[in-house]
């Protein structure tokens, strides 16, 4: 059985999901929403989102997450990112701060760009 998505009205996630606050959207489904960080620490930053609310990896329906790693890799394509992250922290000691499960895609600056700003732990 499919569940349905779930949202929580305090939640900054859900607002830029349900289009109350403004967001650079990247990619819309029934199931996932992706759109550019608004603060990236890399230029094309983006953020991929299960549309259905929950704070941790744990709390989320595997259906609403199957479309997050192919959303993720469409991202990355069209950026023309040949070196990359893909990462999700879970928690305050992981530094999680927004309570709503998101990937990050961060590219990586390209030999010609510089070193740009980089990920602290690589
Ligand atoms: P974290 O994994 O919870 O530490 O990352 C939260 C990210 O959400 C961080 O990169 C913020 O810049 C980003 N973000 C956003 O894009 N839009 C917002 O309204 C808020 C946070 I609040």
């Amino acid at each position: 059985m499919s569940s349905a998505v779930k949202s929580d009205p305090n939640c900054i996630f859900c607002k830029i999901i349900a289009g109350q606050i403004p967001s650079m959207k990247l990619y819309d489904s029934d199931k996932t929403y992706a759109f550019l960080d608004i603060g990236p620490i890399a230029p094309r930053h983006a953020l991929v989102i299960p549309k259905y609310h929950g704070a941790k990896l744990h709390d989320i329906p595997d259906e609403h997450l199957a479309e997050i790693l192919p959303v993720a890799r469409k991202i990355a394509l069209a950026a023309g990112a040949e070196d990359y992250n893909i990462l999700q922290n879970n928690g305050r000691i992981a530094h999680q701060v927004v309570d709503h499960v998101h990937f990050h895609f961060i590219p990586k600056p390209s030999e010609k760009e510089g070193l740009g700003v980089g990920w602290p732990t690589t």
